[in-house]
């Protein structure tokens, strides 16, 4: 039995891309949630963990660390539930997506760490922030308009402040 390692599910965005990826294409597992950076919680994490991170899946005597990793675990461990596009380019262009994501975008990282529950206003977003968040619309406006049949809307899909407004560096 599957059994994924994760963290909050309000601010570990690391653990929810193998959960969503198991969840919506319905791999079973159980899972196990750490609540990160309470006393004790790297010792937990160690016992399933050999980076002392999560996400992690443990699969018998089989641990994969990394999120990434978990993702692509699961697609070949069950490819009847196709996890990666069938057509060669189209998994190409996942795959540059996928690891551009996992590889990059500090700037988004550092200035807007994931937590669901915040609701916060910026008045200064670095030109910096500003071309990370508008190559995360431009990923997912080019991804719609290849492979969704409907019509994709020119304007951006997330908010964007107007340039005056961005701290100049
Ligand atoms: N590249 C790793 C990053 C994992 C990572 O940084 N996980 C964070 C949670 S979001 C963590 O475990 N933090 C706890 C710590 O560093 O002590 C992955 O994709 O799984």
């Amino acid at each position: 039995m599957n059994k994924l390692i994760i963290g909050n599910k309000n601010y570990s965005s690391w653990s929810l891309r193998p959960w969503i990826l198991m969840k919506e294409v319905g791999i079973p597992f159980e899972e196990v949630r750490i609540p990160l950076f309470q006393a004790g919680y790297k010792r937990e994490i160690l016992k399933h963990s050999p980076s002392g991170k999560v996400p992690a899946l443990c699969n018998g005597s089989l641990t994969v660390w990394d999120s990434l990793a978990i993702c692509e675990y699961v697609g070949e461990l069950y490819p009847e539930k196709s996890c990666w596009p069938h057509d060669m380019a189209a998994r190409a262009m996942a795959r540059s997506v996928s690891h551009e994501m996992h590889s990059g975008f500090f700037e988004i990282r550092n200035s807007l760490p994931m937590n669901c529950r915040k609701q916060t206003e910026m008045d200064k977003i670095s030109l910096e922030l500003q071309s990370e968040i508008d190559r995360v619309c431009e990923i997912w406006r080019s991804c719609r308009h290849l492979f969704q049949q409907r019509p994709v809307p020119r304007q951006q899909p997330f908010p964007s402040k107007h340039p005056s407004r961005h701290e100049r560096r």
